[in-house]
């Protein structure tokens, strides 16, 4: 009566073993020169998800599988110009950052895949509704040193010699400086907009042939069906160039109208992010530190009215709860904090401020250098260390934006448009409920309890799925009642009417369970199984477990495993190791358990 594992569970589980088995017991967890060509705004209708280092067919993917059915509409990819290649490095070898130094211009080859590989990738995502935006590298080239290129083309710090692989274009000393110096007074604004970011070789942007270059880059993507750039290091270009550059590139086939950008700008006293607002939208970094740390804090009460986070309107702002770099070098709040870091995604997606980007990338542990999962070398492939296909089922890759409360969120916000934002409750500093008009209501439990929550609402009466998480609720006279899990969300849609399965649960309702389990510090119990509530075997989108040190080592939690339903504990850390129990699978209904090695 007992049956396997399932193979897809059993390969993980072995697959994921290894690293945890070799851990000790108690491991812890200018002048203008240019034109100001004021690009159009951006208005601020998409939702986009930054799969960081992800390869071009995992994207593509992405795109047809996941992000087109649910409503994502943009995807933010890493660059896909020829970059360095760094054998080895300090803090590890092909680090992440390598793809930062362009040697060329060039898509022919990247540790992502091929130019064909690029092309049918946009292809794909265009097809599905889905814009792909790139980091466009225009600051700067390679830092210091000389070695051959990821398409093979060979560099040195200034020396770029075909930029396009056709022996039209390259750059050479004079293309870059004036100032051939490292950035050290970061309060004078000429000296971070000419003078080299890293040590990085910064290009001459005020001469008109070196941004034609870059024009030429930006319009080839355009032409395969690039709908946007983010722009790396916009702050340190000046904005004269950036104007010249972003207001003057094609028009972009099949979406139509001008590419979207925004611009990365480290806002501060020195280079305002407004400074860059007439150009197209704008990170804000205070946004990020803001509402980060107060969902980190339990401190969400206030946030349905935002402050004017550097001075930049919705239609300005980009916005992200984390990126590639501060989640490596100032990780208020991340994947590595699990539901609470799910949850704050979750509430950027259905709040009306900004573009919001949702960030998913690899798990990196305790090495910030450390690349992305990688199939090493393959002979002939000047590449170096190859990006291995993204498998979100494994804890090696981190995909934020397919966690269940995170999921149906671009949907939400697609529901409410431009629906202005009214408060409904709030429950102490950790918990916040708002409608979106008559369109949707949210609310958000940044604690370690169940919200019970009444609450009034716009939303016309009817049963809705809750599109942050499992279970349905019902609109009745006017009137909401939801159990708002602990650290989870209840969002409700006018586009997400329950269809059937209304009578399902209930959000953060089902059976009570508890299971004793010994767990290493770091370590959190997950019930997983085959039906979609209990994660279909995906370990982080089983159903967790909590405990405190009065109750330890016994976990609870509520919890639907029917009659017949197989299911396990697994143990996942902080790093996404997943230890499953060993032997056969359980079987429901679920009684009281004791994790053991049978
Ligand atoms: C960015 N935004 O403005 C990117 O988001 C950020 O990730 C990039 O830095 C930076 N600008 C340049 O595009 C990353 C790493 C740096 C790395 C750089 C170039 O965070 O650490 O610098 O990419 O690869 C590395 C070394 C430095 C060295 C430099 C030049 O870490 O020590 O000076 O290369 O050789
Ligand atoms: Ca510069």
């Amino acid at each position: 009566m007992h049956r396997r594992t399932p193979l897809k569970a059993a390969a993980a589980a072995a697959l994921l073993l290894l690293p945890l088995t070799a851990l000790p017991a108690s491991a812890a967890p200018l002048p203008a020169s240019a034109e100001a060509t004021a690009a159009p705004t951006t208005p601020n209708d998409e939702t986009l998800v930054q799969l960081f280092q992800w390869n071009w067919d995992s994207v593509a993917a992405e795109c047809a599988d996941f992000l087109g059915p649910n409503g994502f509409s943009g995807v933010q990819v890493s660059p896909p110009q020829e970059h360095v290649v760094i054998p080895f490095a300090e803090g590890g070898d092909h680090p992440w950052w390598q793809d930062y130094q362009p040697v060329s211009y060039r898509l022919d080859n990247t540790r992502r895949g091929t130019a064909a590989e690029f092309a049918a990738m946009v292809a794909t995502c265009r097809d599905n509704g889905v814009r792909v935006y790139v980091d466009a590298v225009v600051n700067h080239m390679t830092g210091d040193g000389d070695g051959v290129g990821s398409a093979g083309t060979s560099w040195a710090k200034y020396d770029h010699p075909d930029l396009f692989g056709d022996g039209t274009a390259s750059y050479d000393h004079d293309d870059f400086g004036p100032c051939y110096e490292e950035i050290a007074n970061w309060n004078d604004k000429e000296e971070v907009q000419n003078c080299q970011l890293v040590g990085l070789a910064d290009l001459d942007t005020a001469d008109p042939q070196v941004r034609g270059h870059i024009k030429r880059y930006l319009n080839g993507l355009i032409d395969l069906g690039v709908g946007g750039f983010r722009v790396d290091a916009a702050k340190h270009v000046p904005e004269a160039h950036i104007a010249d550059i972003f207001g003057n590139l094609n028009t972009v086939p099949g979406f139509g109208g001008a590419p979207r950008v925004f611009h990365e700008v480290y806002g501060d006293a020195t280079v305002p992010y407004t400074a860059y607002a007439p150009y197209g939208e704008v990170t804000n970094f205070d946004y990020q530190r803001d509402v980060a740390g107060k969902f980190k804090d339990g401190n969400i009460a206030g946030l349905a009215r935002l402050p004017d986070y550097g001075g930049l309107t919705s239609e300005q702002a980009t916005v992200f709860i984390d990126n590639h770099d501060t989640q490596r070098y100032h990780p208020t709040l991340t994947y590595k904090d699990g539901d609470r870091y799910h949850l704050a995604a979750a509430f950027m997606l259905a709040h009306p401020y900004g573009t919001p980007v949702v960030t998913s990338g690899y798990d990196f542990g305790d090495n910030v250098t450390e690349g992305p999962p990688s199939i090493g070398n393959v002979e002939g492939n000047p590449a170096g260390w190859i990006t291995e296909d993204t498998d979100c089922s494994t804890g090696a890759w981190v995909c934020s934006h397919r966690h269940p409360t995170v999921a149906g969120m671009a949907a939400f916000r697609t529901s409410a448009g431009d629906t202005p934002l009214v408060q409904r409750a709030t429950d102490g500093d950790g918990r916040l409920a708002f409608d979106r008009g008559a369109r949707g209501f949210a609310a958000f439990n940044a604690t370690g309890d169940v919200w019970r929550l009444t609450a009034d609402t716009s939303l016309p009466d009817g049963t809705y799925d809750n599109a942050a998480g499992g279970g349905a609720a019902t609109v009745s006279d006017g009137r909401v009642t939801v159990q708002v899990p602990a650290d989870g969300a209840v969002a409700l849609h006018v586009d997400g009417e329950c269809e059937d399965d209304c009578g399902g649960p209930d959000p953060g309702t089902g059976d009570p369970l508890q299971a004793i389990v010994h767990t290493n510090w770091g370590q959190e119990v997950y019930v997983v199984g085959s039906t979609p509530e209990l994660g279909s075997w995906n370990p982080t989108q089983g159903v967790k477990l909590s405990t405190d040190a009065a109750t330890y080592p016994t976990w609870s939690g509520t919890v639907t495993i029917g009659a017949g339903t197989e299911w396990k504990l697994v143990k996942i850390d902080g790093s996404g190791n997943v230890e499953w129990e060993t032997g056969s699978n359980r079987i429901g209904p679920a009684t009281d358990v004791t994790w053991d090695q049978r």
